[in-house]
Order: C-alpha cells, then structure tokens, then sequence
C-alpha cells in the first residue's frame, strides 16, 4: 500500500543529544518512571479533526493545507483520510486517537445518509484499528457545525433540533461504543446564548441535563463502559456557553444529579480563556473527584481566542503533570493534543514536528512532575503550611468540634495572631532549581 506520508520515518526516541528534527528527544515510551511507562503515564492520543480535517482556514482566509489525501469523492477522500491517520499515529507511536462523528465521515443529505456513510467509514476504521493496534480513547458529536444547531442542540429554542441532536448523540454513541471508546465527550459549541432578550436559560439547562440523562442511559444500555466526560470552555463560538469552567460545570452537573456519571475533561486553552490557568482548572477537577482526561493544548496569551497551539511550554505542562499525577493519573482519560499546526504551517512535514513538539514537552513534564513531588520541598512547606489544622483548635475546626463560642474564647485568649509568610519567591525557586538544577 503507498504511503500518505512517504517522507516520514517512524519516529523514535534518540535521546536530548539527537538534532535529528524528526526523532524524540525527550518521550522515550518504554521508559519506566515511578513503576509505569511514558506511554501509559501520558496515554497520547491524535485529535482526528484538527490533524486529519483543519485545512488552515481563518477568518480572513481561505485553506493553506491539502486534507483531501490525493481523492475527489467526499467519501474516498474520508477513507483516505481514515487510513493516513493510522499511519501517522503508526510513526508517530500513539495509540489513541479522538474524534467527532462528521470528522470521520462527511454528513449526507438526510440522517439516515449520513449514518449509513458512519458506519462505512467505522468499518474500516475498525479493520485499521486491528491492524496497527491503536484505541479509540474517546468518540463525541459535532453538535456546533451544520446551521440546524444555530441556537442551540441540547439546549435548542425548537424541539426538532432538540431531537436531531439527541438522534446524532444515540450514533455517536453506538460508534464509540462499537470502536471500544474508553470514554465519551460532551462539549457544548452552540449550548449557550448571544442574548438573553430571546433566552429561556432555566428551560434550556434543564433540557440539556435531559439529552445527558437519555445519553447516559441508554450508553450503558448498549454495553458502554467507559467515562463520560464534559469539556468546559467558557466562548467561542457562543459569547456565553454555559459550561463555562470546571466549578460551573460541577455545580451544573449537581444540580441536575449526573455527578456520579460525568468527570471532566480539561482543555488547557479553555481553562486561559475562562481566565484560569490550566493547573488551577485541573485542581479543581481533582479537588471534586472529577477529574478524567485531557485536552493537552495551549492558547496565545495576546489573543482572546481558542488558537488550540500544540503545547511547547514546559512549565504548563510540569504543573499540569503534577495536577494529574496528584489526582492519580489516568485511568480511562489520556492525553488528546486538541491542537494543530499554525496555518503557515502547511508542508506534511509539519504536522509531525508539531506532535513531536508536543509529546516531547509532556514527557518533561511528566519527568519535572515527578522530580519535584521526588524533591518534597514543595509539598514538605505545602503540608507544614497547614500544619495548624493537625492539633489543638485547628483539629477541632477540621473534625467539625468547634463553634463560633469556642472559638471566640480562644481568640480573646489568643489576644491576637501572626501570619506567616506564604513564600511564593521562594517556591518558585525551587521549581526552577528542580527544572533546571544539577
Ligand atoms: C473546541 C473543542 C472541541 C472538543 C470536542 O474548542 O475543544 O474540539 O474538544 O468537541
Ligand atoms: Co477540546
């Protein structure tokens, strides 16, 4: 069979001396660290529509990058795009991929076209997943592209949309499930609004929970298995979506009692756009119980838009790997790069060097992760920070044996209390002593 990406070797680790542009310098996938592999700590996985569907297009410009794989028929051009995404993930080692239902096939005319034109593309999906030995690490629907979905899918002004949606998540699901998908995503594009002038948002949340519920319920009714997850982003393409962070999600999920079927699936360039930072995102999951997986990306500081960069800064993913290691790793979740090649990044080459560029920064930062939880300064002043809360009136305040009374006698007793110093400087020295120190 030829080959969609003859130029490119399998792509193998050579170690931080290699200069060699297509060879890892730092994922080293046998590696064994803290009792488990790179590869299974990191769990990488190919976002099928960024890598195999982005074509380069702006707002202010047309495609920069041929997706078409050398066919003209929508569909052979959706084989060919099926069979370069097993050889890319087959040179690039991984063993994941992601996708929406329309990135895999084309949507028809009517639903039952655009089935039947899913099952065709998940045929031979399936025959390559055996073949190279690759999983599905989780399906969802495109529920923001085709115009139906304007106002809305879940949480649509107009019951027939509704429908529509619900119909596309039931294929969805049956693909996911069919492929051994180890989870499944929700992200709400359109599940917000531009203006509460024409908004019944009680009634539009309560729906949304209702498509959850029917998701759910009829997943595990077909055998599904794997995790739930939602991804929140707080815009873009609404101006408010109302799964806007990690905590709205949570108290949306609560609110509703699907917390004990979802977790959460973190996006690092939604996290900056909702204004946190991709660690406090991720702590907030773990500090819940919900954290799942990862959308591994990362945004442009100077612009107020989702770029979906592949990840290069080490820090971000130091911290994000401590985040997840803290929270217990991976088990169902993984590493899904959400990201793509710049648009001036146009040669085949490129997006190699973007997956190596990525993979490569999530291997240090697993490494820096657990280097610094190995050194034990920062958790040592972390835990001797708090170390008032082990005995006396701070043990009572933590076992629930203090009052307002009892604690007022204490003060006055007390007379008055000195701070201590929250050495930030101080820390972040550390970290730079652990990342860059002998
Ligand atoms: C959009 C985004 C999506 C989800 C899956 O910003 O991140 O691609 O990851 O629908
Ligand atoms: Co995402």
């Amino acid at each position: 069979m030829s080959e969609f990406y003859p130029t490119i070797p399998k792509i193998r680790y050579e170690g931080s001396k290699s200069k060699n542009p297509l060879a890892f310098r730092f994922y080293n996938p046998e590696e064994v660290i803290a009792g488990k592999t790179m590869r299974d700590h990191l769990k990488f996985a190919m976002s099928y529509w960024h890598t195999m569907c982005a074509e380069g297009t702006d707002m202010f410009g047309s495609g920069t990058i041929n997706k078409k794989f050398g066919a003209v028929d929508v569909m052979e051009v959706a084989k060919n795009k099926a069979k370069a995404s097993f050889e890319l993930m087959d040179k690039l080692d991984i063993d994941y991929f992601c996708f929406h239902d329309r990135d895999i096939a084309p949507e028809g005319d009517t639903l039952a076209e655009s089935n039947e034109r899913l099952d065709e593309i998940a045929n031979l999906i399936e025959e390559l997943m055996k073949k190279y030995n690759k999983k599905l690490l989780w399906g969802t629907a495109n529920l923001f592209s085709n115009k139906r979905y304007m106002n809305g899918a879940g949480t649509s002004c107009e019951a027939d949309v509704f429908a529509f949606a619900a119909a596309q998540v039931k294929k969805a699901l049956e693909i996911t499930v069919r492929l051994g998908g180890e989870g499944y995503v929700f992200w709400g594009g359109r599940e917000g609004y531009e203006t509460l002038l024409n908004t019944d948002m009680a009634l539009e949340q309560d729906n949304m929970a209702k498509l959850m519920r029917m998701a759910v319920d009829y997943a595990r009714s077909i055998g599904f298995t794997g995790d739930f997850y939602i991804e929140p982003k707080p815009k873009e393409p609404m101006k408010h979506q109302y799964d806007f962070d990690v905590s709205t999600v949570i108290a949306f999920l609560r609110k509703y009692g699907l917390d004990k079927d979802f977790k959460m699936n973190v996006e690092a360039n939604h996290a900056t756009l909702a204004m946190h930072t991709f660690q406090h995102e991720l702590r907030v999951a773990s500090v819940n119980g919900m954290f799942g997986s990862v959308d591994a990306n990362r945004g442009d500081l100077l612009l107020g838009w989702d770029t979906d960069q592949f990840p290069t800064d080490v820090y971000d993913c130091t911290f994000a790997m401590y985040e997840i290691i803290k929270a217990g790793g991976f088990t169902k979740g993984g590493l899904n790069f959400d990201a793509k090649a710049r648009r001036a990044s146009n040669a085949p080459e490129d997006v190699f060097y973007s997956y190596i560029s990525g993979m490569d920064a999530f291997a240090l930062g697993l490494k820096m992760a657990y280097k610094m939880i190995d050194d034990g300064r920062i958790e040592g002043f972390v835990k001797d920070r708090y170390s008032s809360f082990k005995t006396g009136i701070g043990a009572m305040i933590v076992s629930g044996n203090a009052d307002m009374v009892k604690l007022e006698e204490y003060a006055l007793a007390k007379g008055d209390v000195q701070a201590l110093s929250g050495r930030q400087e101080y820390l972040e020295s550390i970290v730079n002593d652990i990342l860059f120190g002998q």
